[in-house]
């Protein structure tokens, strides 16, 4: 009678409980985006970037050329990433890893 009480609670505490405790790592990553021509490109590599397994978040800014991941260097690498946007058409280099640290100085500083 009570055994199916406890299986129950163990259910809910399964993998999936797990999983959002356990999934802690983020990398986060500058990188600097060329040929776009338009704000859609910049939509289209963060689409396809957010998209892409192992990313927590992408932003991408037509403006500066400039583009933001967040991602688990578990499930996919900074190469691997510079690949989706160069196989989209564009050029991207990676401008910064970015580790868990303040104070740096300005990142825009040296954007000519
Ligand atoms: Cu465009």
């Amino acid at each position: 009678m009570d055994k199916k009480i406890e299986k129950e609670a163990d259910h809910n505490r399964g993998p999936l409980a797990n999983k959002s405790l356990g999934y802690k790592e983020v990398r986060k990553l500058n990188l600097q985006v060329s040929g776009m021509s338009c704000a859609s490109c910049a939509l289209r590599i963060e689409k396809v970037l957010s998209e892409t397994k192992g990313v927590n978040e992408a932003m991408v800014n037509f403006a500066t050329g400039q583009a933001f991941v967040a991602f688990d260097p578990a499930q996919i690498s900074p190469a691997e990433l510079t690949k989706k946007i160069d196989e989209l058409g564009y050029k991207s280099v990676v401008e910064r890893a970015e580790f868990p640290v303040g104070g740096m100085s300005c990142a825009s500083c040296s954007i000519g």
